[in-house]
């Protein structure tokens, strides 16, 4: 499949495992994130393994004025998208909702669905346009039920949840396609981020189970990706096998 597929959140974690998903099979990449030197090894990487072509965009996706400005002045030959995989996001803290921190909330809230809500903006005009596109967006099993500690993160996620779906109602008449991916427990920087750095505790999220891999949901993106022009897949929930909810795991 030769398509031009465009990442957020690329250089790490879920959106990396995507890049090379999409890269292995014949995709040419627009790769965004915030830092150039990362994308650009990955990049460099993907050109010497698999031959694709790269079109770096390093931006923070909630600067609403520069990702405008950097999707409006793509180069020609990489203006017309026909995926996006609105990866970009985070959770920050675990913790009660009446303790929680403003700054990590306005982080999640603005990067979650803001930045998910702007990049939407910016590039599926160009798709109904052409007649041709697919947005793929990275929710969470967190967005169809809360769990304790987690509730800004997981109304973050609910917000994906809603904003694909009523994406997909406003796209109805169109060819395009829109999939809401929900992720269970993924070992990735993830918990690392959420709890700012403490390696120890991200490490404890992780015991006892065996977590999915990034690489687990580039899977599930590509297979709806790949899927025939007449087949909308609308949501995929995808847990690890020790866990059947936001909240419930078995640990040994
Ligand atoms: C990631 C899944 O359950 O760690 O969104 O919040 S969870």
């Amino acid at each position: 499949m030769q398509k031009t597929v465009f990442i957020t959140g690329a250089s790490s974690g879920i959106g990396e495992a995507c890049a090379r998903k999409f890269a292995a099979n014949g995709c040419r990449l627009i790769l965004n994130a915030r830092r150039a030197d990362k994308l650009q090894t990955l990049a460099e990487a993907l050109r010497q393994e698999f031959g694709t072509e790269c079109h770096i965009l390093p931006f923070d996706v909630r600067d609403r004025e520069v990702a405008r400005q950097a999707i409006a002045n793509l180069p020609q030959e990489w203006a017309a998208i026909d995926v996006l995989v609105n990866n970009a996001g985070l959770a920050l803290g675990l913790e009660k909702e009446f303790v929680g921190d403003f700054a990590d909330w306005d982080t999640m809230i603005d990067t979650n669905i803001k930045a998910l809500l702007s990049i939407t903006r910016f590039v599926v005009p160009g798709m109904v346009e052409r007649g041709r596109g697919h947005i793929i967006n990275i929710g969470s099993v967190a967005g169809d039920v809360a769990y304790p500690n987690g509730a800004v993160y997981c109304a973050t996620k609910a917000a994906v949840k809603t904003l694909s779906d009523g994406l997909r109602m406003d796209l109805v008449d169109t060819p395009l396609r829109v999939t809401n991916i929900k992720p269970g427990l993924v070992e990735t920087n993830f918990s690392v981020i959420r709890f700012h750095g403490d390696t120890e505790r991200a490490e404890n999220v992780y015991k006892g189970i065996k977590p999915l891999t990034g690489a687990d949901i580039a899977d599930c993106v590509y297979f709806a990706a790949s899927a025939p022009e007449h087949v909308q897949v609308a949501e995929i929930l995808v847990l690890a096998t020790h866990q059947a909810s936001g909240s419930l795991t078995f640990r040994k």
